[in-house]
């Protein structure tokens, strides 16, 4: 398989997942800030592999592409039934878990985004602030009664939220409302897969001339600036 990845971009969550998961799993890093996006390694255009030209992309040993977060996550996940990152099919525990990954999907993930577009004008910036705050305070109750989204375990939809809530520093979006939400983002930090994130992101970052991660624990799309 072929990771397509960005070093301070969403498919991080597929990474920690891949090492939670003690997957092999090649990467291809690409430069979703240069245009048009190219994979570093060759400068082949990104669109000539992916259509949509947004990074998770996953490269299958069939040939297949497969693409979107949520999606991959479940694939790389079913990979190793039993691990825990996912629950087995036909349970409601499973279907808990997608509920999760579609949440930090759109209304998390989708609500971060414009908040680093430089063309976003300051008032659409704000309902989208309103907005980002309903959707965390409801995840930070749910993290008050449990360490993880879906209950005592660390799933797929963990990793994928770490790395959103990881954008904050970038982003401006203020955590300190969010006390449950922080706990959790210091717990996920010291999962032996997130040192495994940064190692493998930052000579990428190198490449890119792209800054280190700005503090422990900190990923994200590249601020404001390089959207
Ligand atoms: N719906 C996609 C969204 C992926 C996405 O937004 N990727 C961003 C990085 S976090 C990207 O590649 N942006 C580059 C671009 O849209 O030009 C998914 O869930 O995988």
């Amino acid at each position: 398989m072929i990771l397509y990845a960005s070093p301070l971009a969403c498919s991080g969550a597929v990474l920690m997942a891949l090492h939670e998961l003690d997957l092999p799993c090649d990467v291809a890093f690409v430069d979703i800030y240069a245009q048009p996006h190219i994979v570093i390694d060759d400068g082949t255009p990104f669109a000539d592999v992916s259509p949509k030209n947004a990074v998770p992309a996953l490269r299958l040993d069939s040939g297949a592409l497969l693409t979107e977060v949520g999606v991959i996550l479940q694939y790389i996940a079913d990979l190793k039934p039993g691990s825990g990152l996912l629950p087995q099919p036909g349970g409601l525990a499973r279907y808990r878990v997608m509920e999760w990954l579609s949440y930090v999907g759109s209304d998390v993930h989708k609500t971060i985004g414009p908040l680093f577009h430089p063309q976003m004008p300051a008032a659409a910036k704000d309902i989208h602030r309103q907005n980002l705050h309903r959707r965390l305070s409801h995840i930070d109750q749910r993290l008050a009664h449990q360490p993880y989204l879906a209950g005592d375990g660390f799933t797929v939809a963990d990793a994928y939220l770490f790395v959103m809530i990881g954008w904050e520093p970038w982003f401006k979006v203020d955590l300190t409302p969010y006390p449950n939400l922080a706990r959790f983002h210091g717990h996920v930090a010291s999962r032996p897969s997130f040192a495994h994130l940064r190692r493998t992101v930052d000579p990428a970052l190198q490449r890119m001339n792209l800054p280190a991660f700005p503090r422990a624990g900190a990923v994200g799309c590249g601020g404001e600036r390089r959207i």
